[in-house]
């Protein structure tokens, strides 16, 4: 089958991060599209690949699949071999309620820690919403971990969409240099070593040198 995704810039495109790792867990053979995004032009050619003009968006051969959640659960069904969900009832629906909170939450972290991946800088204060969305992600993972530590260093154990969707979380942490609980702290230490988001990064780094 063959795919293309649309990406925005590597360095700030959260949701395109997500996106890319998930095709990366499906094995899929995808190539990969980017829009510079902050261009005068930018919006004009993300329309031309997606009808709501934001990244990610997935080709396919049938059409395009657009959202990091549609995206990942297409995936998911098109390569059940990959296992991209974990496999218990239970973990499973944790999981997708997981990704459901931080796709339509954590406003408050979005929108004062955009992501920057080559950035290395503390903000100089940390608003307490800040704090609270933090406060909860730590919460996520550390239950997570307390769990599924028995099969892997992921929040599920084996490698998951989660862990996908909660990336660029871990990136923003260990961009803003936010100050963490050992269990949290370990957690984002597995996501940099986790070699697709290793690419990515990157490649992002480079993407900003020019
Ligand atoms: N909920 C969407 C969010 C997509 C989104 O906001 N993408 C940003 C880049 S990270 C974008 O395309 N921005 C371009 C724009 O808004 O013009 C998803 O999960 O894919």
């Amino acid at each position: 089958m063959a795919l293309q995704l649309v990406i925005g810039d590597k360095n700030y495109s959260s949701w395109s991060l997500r996106g890319a790792l998930v095709v990366d867990l499906a094995g899929a053979d995808c190539e990969e599209l980017r829009v510079r995004l902050f261009q005068p032009d930018s919006r004009a050619q993300l329309l031309r690949y997606s009808p709501t003009g934001k990244v990610p968006v997935l080709l396919t051969e049938q059409g395009a699949v657009w959202d990091s959640l549609a995206i990942a659960e297409y995936l998911a069904e098109c390569y059940p071999e990959a296992q991209l969900w974990p496999q218990d009832c239970q973990a499973r629906a944790l999981a997708r309620s997981i990704c459901a909170e931080m796709h339509s939450g954590f406003t408050a972290l979005r929108s004062h820690m955009p992501m920057d991946l080559a950035r290395d800088k503390a903000l100089a204060e940390l608003p307490d919403e800040v704090q609270a969305d933090i406060d909860r992600i730590c919460a996520i993972w550390a239950g997570c971990r307390e769990r599924y530590a028995s099969t892997g260093n992921y929040l599920f154990g084996q490698v998951s969409i989660a862990d996908a969707f909660f990336s660029p979380v871990a990136a923003r942490l260990r961009s803003y240099r936010v100050a963490l609980p050992t269990a949290a702290a370990a957690y984002v230490e597995t996501i940099y070593r986790w070699p697709a988001f290793q690419r990515w990064y990157q490649a992002a780094l480079q993407e900003v040198k020019g």
